[in-house]
């Protein structure tokens, strides 16, 4: 009887869209309204099961070539998979794997593109409004570069980062500088395996040339490429990103916040700022604070103005400046359904066309920015990077002069979760160890001695195809139920923050005797926000200097941890994952794995890599099995570090506990 009760009940969480309550509550609105959403849209379009596993070839115009996976396993079935080029269903996989990764660093590293140019015009004198704010790591990444930081003042050093940092995404030979930011042993297993990266640029143009008809027909070869692109994009393009951004607007500091739909106001001009670069959102932030913009609200019959971010923008914002998040990837629609939003202003990555479509029912009015991503029908006002802030003052006025055109009926739900967010690598090394002494001794003696078991990264997106949120959220419970700290970024950070994982009441809450002990001697959550999907970069850096610490091996391959994306969908999400395998991490993707049309090629990635790199792929779709999954690879590592007995007498040794609560 029992069992038949849990059955339902887990039956009816399945068939939920969403676990976050405020989102169900405007997807009935948008139903209500009339309004077709993503939620609706995915229902009636399923996915091509070919293209999904891997096994359509569209690179030439003698296809596409669809080789699906035969019903039944046998060896000439698989050998009759060619497309009409004779390409073989490997060669096909392989191919479409990497280009998603080409696809995914190519937007992390543009965007760091973009901030490496911004940054060099601002050293230069030539933006007001930008400067240098953590002169600490300005000193670090002069270093990084080989600068002699007495010789210089800071902004001489600035210019020459800008310019040294520019040079690296059209850089054609050599290798990357941040490389060398990896253990050692790391830097020796790329170098042995021809993938350390020598130019952004050049690892991705190679893999569209390397995918091109008929040129690399060896699909370990063509993961090798995807390999290094993938290297060039966590410890080059996203790790310059998130480094240049932090020197001119601060590395993130923990700060409370607020998340959920519930941060918008009725009475107020309510702004989202949706998409992922910084450098447009700090600048409305300033606008929309400023005493002549809040008049002008007044003016028109509000009481002030909310601003609140979106994706991964949201991210940004909240670390360096508390400003409320209203909610993931797939609450963008949603935020619109409320009838209170007044602008939605959007720059690149993950904002959804239907948006437009969906403002038309209301009245809100969206803003494109950016000559990369404009959108049928919307309103453009091109951000001026040389002028920011008269761009940003021109956007937030737009927005406040379409207060007056709200049509009414408007319905925020209740639901908003206060956070405590902005762990970034230096922030944790002070935590632990003090200002005067940072180090990441404490977080590695307690590994050691078992109080944590270990670190999961749960990254990455939402997507229609699973529950909303849901996965994040069983999986992270599940890993620090288990003592596992979780560091997370993007839209699962924000599907913690709803939850309430990110406050440090959680550890008493959720987490087991040994995590919940470290977070509340530190004051932590048991779940570490550390910014948006180009800062997994900072995660890299964290498992470096755990490594380089001392006492848990000698390269990040050997550490017990492991990653996981339960929702993704975007093709940066792969890129990401690769270099995360390619960095010598353990990392499971949920919902769909894109090769699995090909099970030699699987194979490849999920076992024969781990010899090659130590790291490796998998991919389960129920939560509970990733966690278990990846607890059983964190204890295999502490096995191999023999440290598992420390962690068998701390869950033994009552004595030992008791000791623990005296600490
Ligand atoms: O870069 S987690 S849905 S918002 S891709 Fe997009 Fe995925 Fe969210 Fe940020 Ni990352």
């Amino acid at each position: 009887m029992a069992d038949d009760k849990k059955k339902v009940k887990e039956e009816k969480v399945k068939s939920l869209l969403t676990v976050c309550e405020a989102s169900q509550e405007m997807i009935d609105k948008a139903k209500a309204d009339g309004v077709n959403t993503v939620f609706d849209r995915g229902q009636a379009m399923k996915p091509c099961p070919i293209g999904a596993e891997g096994s359509c070839c569209k690179n030439c115009a003698m296809g596409p070539c669809r080789l699906p996976a035969p019903k039944k396993k046998a060896e000439d079935e698989e050998k009759k998979r060619v497309g009409v080029c004779g390409a073989t269903i490997e060669t096909v996989a392989a191919r479409n794997f990497i280009r998603m990764i080409a696809g995914g660093a190519a937007a992390h590293s543009d965007h760091g593109r973009g901030v490496a140019e911004v940054f060099l015009a601002a050293a230069k004198g030539e933006v007001p409004g930008y400067g240098i704010k953590d002169e600490q790591k300005l000193y670090q990444l002069a270093m990084d570069f080989g600068l002699d930081i007495e010789e210089m003042g800071a902004l001489e050093l600035a210019i020459k980062i800008g310019e040294l940092a520019l040079a690296e995404w059209g850089r054609q030979e050599g290798e990357l500088v941040m490389i060398n930011r990896a253990p050692l042993k790391r830097q020796e297993i790329w170098r042995k395996h021809n993938i350390v990266p020598r130019g952004i640029d050049r690892e991705i143009v190679e893999i569209m040339h390397r995918t091109h008809m008929g040129v690399d027909q060896d699909y370990k070869n063509l993961i090798a490429q995807g390999s290094r692109a993938a290297l060039a994009d966590g410890w080059g393009g996203s790790m310059l990103a998130t480094e240049l951004q932090d020197i001119m607007f601060g590395t993130p500091v923990p700060l409370k916040g607020s998340i959920n739909l519930g941060v918008l106001k009725e009475d107020e001009v309510n702004i989202i700022v949706h998409g992922h670069e910084p450098l447009l959102s700090e600048m409305i932030v300033v606008a929309s604070q400023e005493p002549e913009m809040i008049e002008l609200a007044k003016s028109k019959g509000a009481k002030g103005i909310t601003l609140a971010g979106m994706c991964c923008t949201a991210n940004e914002i909240l670390m360096r400046h508390g400003v409320p998040i209203a909610g993931n990837f797939l609450s963008q629609e949603l935020a619109i359904v409320t009838g209170v939003l007044d602008a939605m202003i959007v720059d690149v990555q993950c904002i959804m066309q239907s948006i437009f479509d969906v403002a038309q029912c209301y009245h809100t009015d969206i803003i494109t920015t950016t000559p990369k991503a404009k959108m049928s029908g919307a309103r453009h006002i091109e951000f001026e990077e040389h002028n920011p802030i008269e761009t940003a003052k021109e956007i937030v006025r737009a927005a406040i002069e379409n207060f007056p055109r709200r049509k009414g009926g408007g319905s925020i739900p209740s639901q908003k979760c206060d956070t405590v967010v902005g762990f970034s690598h230096e922030t944790i090394n002070y935590l632990l160890g003090g200002m005067f002494r940072a180090s990441y001794k404490p977080l590695n003696d307690n590994i050691i001695g078992g109080r944590i078991r270990g670190i999961a990264g749960v990254v990455g997106c939402n997507n229609v195809r699973t529950t909303h949120d849901q996965a994040h959220l069983t999986l992270i419970k599940e890993l620090i139920k288990n003592d596992v700290i979780v560091l997370t970024t993007g839209c699962a950070a924000m599907a913690c923050g709803k939850a309430g994982l990110l406050l440090p009441e959680a550890a008493a809450k959720y987490a087991g005797s040994g995590l919940a002990e470290v977070c509340e001697t530190v004051g932590i959550p048991p779940v570490l926000h550390m910014g948006s999907c180009v800062d997994n970069s900072r995660i890299l850096i964290a498992a470096t200097a755990v490594v380089k610490e001392g006492g848990l091996g000698d390269d990040i391959s050997d550490l017990p941890v492991a990653g996981c994306a339960p929702e993704w969908m975007s093709e940066k999400a792969v890129s990401i994952g690769h270099y995360f395998v390619a960095s010598g991490v353990y990392t499971i993707f949920g919902t769909t794995f894109p090769t699995t049309g090909c099970e030699k090629l699987t194979n490849y990635l999920f076992k024969g890599l781990e010899a090659e790199l130590g790291g490796m792929w998998d991919f389960v779709e129920d939560p509970l099995e990733m966690a278990k999954k990846m607890i059983a690879h964190i204890d295999r590592k502490r096995e191999a570090l023999g440290i598992n007995k420390a962690r068998e007498r701390v869950l033994m040794d009552m004595a030992m506990r008791r000791e623990m609560e005296a600490v």
